[in-house]
Order: C-alpha cells, then structure tokens, then sequence
C-alpha cells in the first residue's frame, strides 16, 4: 500500500505542479542554429539557416512576469545573433543581441545563453536573428499570457493561431546580403511574400502546401500576426471577415473594428477574428486570409509587390466540392499612403484601470530626427550599383550609422574603454533645416559615415519627433526602438510645425509601440522615460535602410539608486568574445 501511496501523493504534486505553473517547465530552451534543406516555388530545394531545423523557428511561450533562458548553440557555418524583438529587458542589454551594439556575434562552435525577462509585455512579439540578413529565416514568435489568475481584457478566444508574414529568396539571403554591401546598390528583391514560410495558392507550385487554419461557425479566434519580412509592409484582411485589433506590440488596444489592417515589419498585432460567415451549406466555406504589399516609395521595382494567401476553412460536412475561394477582398493598393495612415491613426492603448498607461506629459530632452535614404561617394576606381553610379545611403540627422566591426558599443562603453568604436555626439537636431518634403535635388542627397550615439541620463524623459524627408525618395519608415517601448503620441503629413502640431498630440490613450511607422513625406513624434540603463539600438527595421546606416543608439547611462536598481546588470560570464 505504501508504493501506491507515494505514487498517488507523488501525482498529486505533480498534478499541482503542472497546474499551477504550467508553464515552468518550458521556460529553458535551446537554439541549435543549424542549415536546413527546404523546397519552395517549383523544386528549387537550398539550405536556409533556421533554428532547430524549423522555418519559421519555435515559439517561445510565456507568462508576464516570466524570464525565458535561451542557450543559443551555433552549429552554422556563420557568425551569428539572436535579439528578442520588443522585450524591453530591464538592466540587461547583455542578452539583447544586435550585432557589434551589444555583443560580438556567436561564432560558429560557440554558444551563448540569453535571459529574456518579461517584464511588461503581454500579447504577441518575435524573435529574430539580429546579423547580416539571417532574419530572413531566422526567426519565430513570442506569445505572452496574462499573469496566472488574471484574464484577456476581452472574451477569451475558442483557439489561437500565428500567423507569420515573410518574404523568400531563391538565392542564398547571404549572397544577397553579400552582393549589396559590395555593390552598395538594392538589395535583389525576394521571390516570393510568404504567411508562416508558405508563398500561397498564387505562387508556382505552393499551392498545396498553403497554410491553412480551420474554424467553426460562431466561434472567436486569436489571430496573432507577425510581420517579418526584410522589406515589405503589408496590408492584411481576412476575405469576407472584419477584425477587430485588440493588441499591438504586446500591448493591449481599445477594440478597433477594421476591413484591413497594415502592418510593418517589426510590428506584432493581436486579432480577433470572428466566425460569422458559412451560413448554410451552399456557401463558401474557405475564404482567404490575404497579405498584399504597401510601399509608397517611388522606386517601385525595389520590393516584391506579390500577394501571398493563407486559407480560413469552415469545418463542414459539406458533401460539395469545395468552392473556389472568394476574391482576395478589396484591399487599398500598394502606394496608398492615406489607407495606410487612416488605419493606423486610429489605434489607441487600452488605457484601463487593470492596463493603465503612464503617458510622460513634460519633456526633459526634445529630438527633432531626420530620416532618409541617400547616397555615399563610390570610393575610387570602384563600381558602385546605387544610383548613377553612387552606393546607397541613409541617416538620421544626416548622421549616416557605421556600425562598429571588432567590439560592441556596449562593451566598450561598459568596460570604460571607448576603444574609438563611437562618438557620443549624436545631434539633436539635423544640420540645416529645409523643406524636408519639398523636391530635392539629387545632388544634395549625399551623406557620410560615423558611429554618433546619444547619451542619456537616467529616467530622462525623452521626445523624439521623427520627420520622414522626401530625399531620394519618400516612403513610410518603420523606425524601431530597443530596450523600450514609447507612446505614439502624434502622426501628420508635411513638414513638422513646432508650434500647432504639438496641439494635436493625444497625451491621454496613445498606442504604445516598440516600432512606427513615419509617414512618406510626414512626421511622428514618440515620448518614452529613460529608465532602463544600457545600450539600445534604434533603426529602421528595413533591413536595406539598416544596412545603409538610418540607425543610432542610445547610452542610457546609470541612475543613482543605492540598491542597484538603476545599474545595468553586470555582464554574463558566457558572453561571446570579439
Ligand atoms: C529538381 O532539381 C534538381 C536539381 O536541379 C534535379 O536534379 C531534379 O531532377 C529536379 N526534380 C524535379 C522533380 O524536377
Ligand atoms: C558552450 O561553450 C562552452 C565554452 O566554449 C563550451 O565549454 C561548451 O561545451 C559549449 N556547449 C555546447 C552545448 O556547445
Ligand atoms: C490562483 O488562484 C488559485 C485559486 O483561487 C489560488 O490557489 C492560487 O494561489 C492563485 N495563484 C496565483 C499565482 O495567484
Ligand atoms: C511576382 O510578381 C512578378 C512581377 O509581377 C512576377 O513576374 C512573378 O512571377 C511573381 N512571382 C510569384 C512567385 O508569384
Ligand atoms: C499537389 O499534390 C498532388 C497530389 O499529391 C500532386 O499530384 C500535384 O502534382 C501537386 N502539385 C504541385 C504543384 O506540387
Ligand atoms: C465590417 O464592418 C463594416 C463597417 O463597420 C460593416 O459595414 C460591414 O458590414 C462589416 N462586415 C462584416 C463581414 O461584418
Ligand atoms: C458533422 O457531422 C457530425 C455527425 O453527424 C456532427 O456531429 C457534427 O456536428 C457535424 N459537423 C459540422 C461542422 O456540421
Ligand atoms: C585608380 O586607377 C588608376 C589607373 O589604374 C591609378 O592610376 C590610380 O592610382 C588608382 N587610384 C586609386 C586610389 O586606387
Ligand atoms: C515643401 O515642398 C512641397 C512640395 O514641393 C510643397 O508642396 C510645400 O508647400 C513646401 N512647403 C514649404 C513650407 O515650403
Ligand atoms: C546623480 O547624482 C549626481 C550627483 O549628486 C547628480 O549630479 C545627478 O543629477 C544624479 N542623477 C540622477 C539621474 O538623479
Ligand atoms: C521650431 O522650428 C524652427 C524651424 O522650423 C526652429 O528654428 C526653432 O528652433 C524650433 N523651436 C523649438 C522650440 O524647437
Ligand atoms: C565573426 O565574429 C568574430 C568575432 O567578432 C570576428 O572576429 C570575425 O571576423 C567574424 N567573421 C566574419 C566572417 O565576419
Ligand atoms: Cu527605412
């Protein structure tokens, strides 16, 4: 009896271990990056960089309040790193990951276990590689649940399901990156948009493997949709459904009922589709789900502009052949830049008593960021493949971002040793002001090189207005912010005005994002405290216009707090060496 006794006590602690910390168990998790073959649009089979042999990579899962350990083992043939997209990591830039900012990348043979502490995000963020173009495939989701015992601010959904937008090369993603940075010209464009690794029923032979998700009448499900791709923005509708935003960026929103949505890469929305269509049995029982680019840039040939599909099916016992899927809905076209700015001016934080937000109403330290894309000079008797003849560039403040190539900025800030990798000179302001929307001659779109940081001290409150220029060409900018997230607290088209747009800024319910988009042609302003001490990148998550330098980073320096709570941790004993 007593064997069977312990056994019995045994599964009850087990029973209880599981029920109350159902997640405990799956909080430690290896990264094996690892060549994997897959086949896509008409056997053109290659070996992708993934994580664990899956494309895209494994979820990870949370709760608020959790902290996640990765042991990221490189077992690639390249350099690499890993950054947890929108977690704001508290004191610990160490695990952030992008490359030569806060880590000398993973060599292939090492390994490197990274802490990610979820300290306020809830809802949908990712994961990805933070190096050369290894993105690409390099990356999945993070779902992020309520605290035990607390609830979604809106009705719990039947099931969930991820949806990933991403884009396919049938070259090597190295060899692309590669030939850019040679060149200095545009990067080759992919050959296919792709929801969770799938081009969808319109590309060649990928019609059979479309992902596919399967509801019930009645029923509300979570879609939560990701956009990973390196250069495309996308609009997104579900054929036949409206969906309702109820989460952007891991943070909670007013329930914001849409026909469309448009998503950036880097940004994560929380969906709630409902299953209202399949009436009866003579109706359709499959619809799209549809992703289509917007780029309002006027260099249209630079992005891949095809549609990619995924199918939402009614279960059915519908004895008829399936119907042909409806129309891929009507969604806005690629250059609308109003349908665009008419979804996202209308999102708002949740601002509720149980999901309140602390909005800085003063502001310490007022930015005024230029954004564009120009040119740098081809060096001499070399061939340059930008524009006539020059390499593409970009800046902020016309300050055009070098990334360090031996230690990263944060090492050589923490360790006191500013080995010559950085300035902390980043400006407040552009050199000259001028009708950044008006037509610039392209002769006065050349920019230089530098690693300019900003320095910040702790617990500033900082403003950011982000004006897009019309250099080059215009284009909506997703600019994205690490170690934090900040409140969208204005968007308008123009050139800034320092005395009437402020007026308009929404101070109450702002969205709050760790990635906005900058209107072509227009301006955004952000708010956020300096609280967390470190070293944060902030770029354009175009991975082109991050190559080209549209980056900086901030150095948040120490508060003064005696219990250390305003210190950056100190640096992990496994960190990879330069
Ligand atoms: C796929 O391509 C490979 C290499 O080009 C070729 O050997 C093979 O026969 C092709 N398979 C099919 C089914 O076309
Ligand atoms: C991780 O790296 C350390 C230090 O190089 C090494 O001792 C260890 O064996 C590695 N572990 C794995 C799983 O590769
Ligand atoms: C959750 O609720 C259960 C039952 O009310 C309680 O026993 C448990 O302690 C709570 N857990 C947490 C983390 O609050
Ligand atoms: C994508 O679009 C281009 C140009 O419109 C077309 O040539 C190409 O075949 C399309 N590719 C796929 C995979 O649909
Ligand atoms: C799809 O699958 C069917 C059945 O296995 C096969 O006959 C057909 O060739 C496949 N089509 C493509 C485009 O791969
Ligand atoms: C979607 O919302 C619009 C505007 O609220 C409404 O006119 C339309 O009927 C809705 N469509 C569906 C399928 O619910
Ligand atoms: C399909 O038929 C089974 C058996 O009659 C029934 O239980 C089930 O509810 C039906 N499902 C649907 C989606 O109609
Ligand atoms: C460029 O090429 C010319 C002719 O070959 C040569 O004289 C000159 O030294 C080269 N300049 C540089 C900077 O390499
Ligand atoms: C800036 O240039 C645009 C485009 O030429 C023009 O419409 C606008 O009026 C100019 N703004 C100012 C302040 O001059
Ligand atoms: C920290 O203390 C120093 C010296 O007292 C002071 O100058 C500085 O403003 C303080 N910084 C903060 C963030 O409170
Ligand atoms: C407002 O903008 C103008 C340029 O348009 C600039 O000269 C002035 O310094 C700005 N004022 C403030 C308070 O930023
Ligand atoms: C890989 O990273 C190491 C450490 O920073 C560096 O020395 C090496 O040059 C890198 N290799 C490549 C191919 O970039
Ligand atoms: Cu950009």
């Amino acid at each position: 009896m007593v064997p069977s006794l312990v056994r019995l006590v045994a599964f009850l602690l087990l029973c209880g271990f599981i029920a109350n910390s159902a997640l405990a168990e799956t909080l430690y998790h290896t990264f094996v990056i690892q060549e994997a073959p897959y086949t896509r649009l008409c056997n053109n089979t290659k070996n992708i960089l993934t994580v664990n042999g899956s494309y895209p990579g494994p979820t990870l899962y949370a709760r608020l309040g959790d902290t996640i350990f990765v042991k990221v083992i490189n077992s690639g043939n390249k350099n690499i790193t890993i950054h947890w997209h929108g977690i704001v990591q508290p004191r610990d830039p160490w695990s952030d990951g992008p490359e030569y900012i806060t880590q000398c990348p993973i060599k292939p043979g090492g390994n490197f276990t990274q802490q990610i502490q979820i300290s306020e995000e809830e809802g949908t963020l990712w994961w990805h590689a933070h190096s050369d173009f290894d993105r690409t495939t390099v990356h999945g989701a993070i779902v992020i649940y309520p605290k035990l015992n607390t609830t979604y601010p809106f009705p719990e959904p039947q099931e969930e399901f991820i949806l990933i937008l991403g884009e396919w090369w049938n070259q090597d993603v190295t060899q692309v990156y590669e030939t850019a940075v040679l060149t200095g010209g545009d990067p080759a464009i992919s050959d296919a948009n792709t929801i969770n690794g799938q081009p969808g029923d319109f590309a060649p032979c990928s019609a059979n493997d479309t992902f596919k998700v399967q509801v019930e009448q009645g029923k509300t499900y979570l879609l939560r949709l990701i956009n990973s791709a390196m250069s495309n923005e996308f609009f997104f509708a579900v054929a036949g459904h409206n969906i309702t935003v109820v989460g952007s960026d891991a943070s909670y929103t007013k329930p914001y009922v849409n026909e469309y949505i448009m998503i950036t890469p880097g940004q994560t929305y929380d969906l709630l589709l409902e299953a209202n269509q399949f009436p009866n049995s003579s109706s359709p029982y499959r619809y799209y789900i549809v992703a289509t680019p917007f780029f309002d840039g006027n260099v249209a040939v630079s992005r891949n502009p095809n549609v990619t599909v995924a199918i939402l099916e009614y279960k059915s016992n519908s004895t008829m052949p399936p119907i042909v899927p409806v129309s891929t809905s009507s969604l806005p076209n690629f250059d609308n830049t109003s349908a665009a700015a008419a979804f996202t001016d209308g999102l708002r934080s949740l601002a509720s008593s149980d999901h309140p937000v602390d909005v800085p109403q003063t502001v310490d330290e007022h930015m005024f960021i230029t954004i564009a894309v120009n040119e740098v000079e081809c060096p001499v008797n070399t061939t340059c493949a930008g524009l006539f003849g020059t390499r593409f560039g970009a800046s902020l403040n016309n300050a055009s971002f070098q990334s360090p190539q031996s230690v990263d900025i944060l090492d050589s800030y923490y360790s006191s040793i500013n080995s010559g990798v950085y300035t902390p000179n980043f400006p407040n302001q552009p050199p000259v002001f001028f009708n950044f929307t008006g037509n610039i001659p392209f002769n006065e779109s050349f920019t230089e090189k530098s690693t300019k940081v900003k320095v910040l001290e702790y617990n500033t409150s900082v403003e950011i207005v982000f004006q897009g220029t019309n250099l080059l060409t215009g284009e909506n900018h997703p600019m994205h912010l690490h170690g934090h997230s900040f409140f969208v607290v204005g968007r308008g088209f123009g050139n800034f005005d320092n005395q009437t747009d402020p007026l308009s800024y929404n101070l109450v319910d702002p969205p709050y994002a760790n990635t906005v988009g900058v209107p072509k042609n227009g301006w955004t302003t952000i708010r956020f405290r300096a609280a967390n001490p470190g070293v944060w990148f902030m770029h354009c998550h175009f991975d082109r216009h991050n190559l080209w330098g549209m980056d900086t980073v901030f150095i948040t320096k120490n508060g003064n707090s005696t219990d250390g709570s305003a210190t950056v941790l100190p640096p992990p004993s496994d960190k990879p060496p330069c």
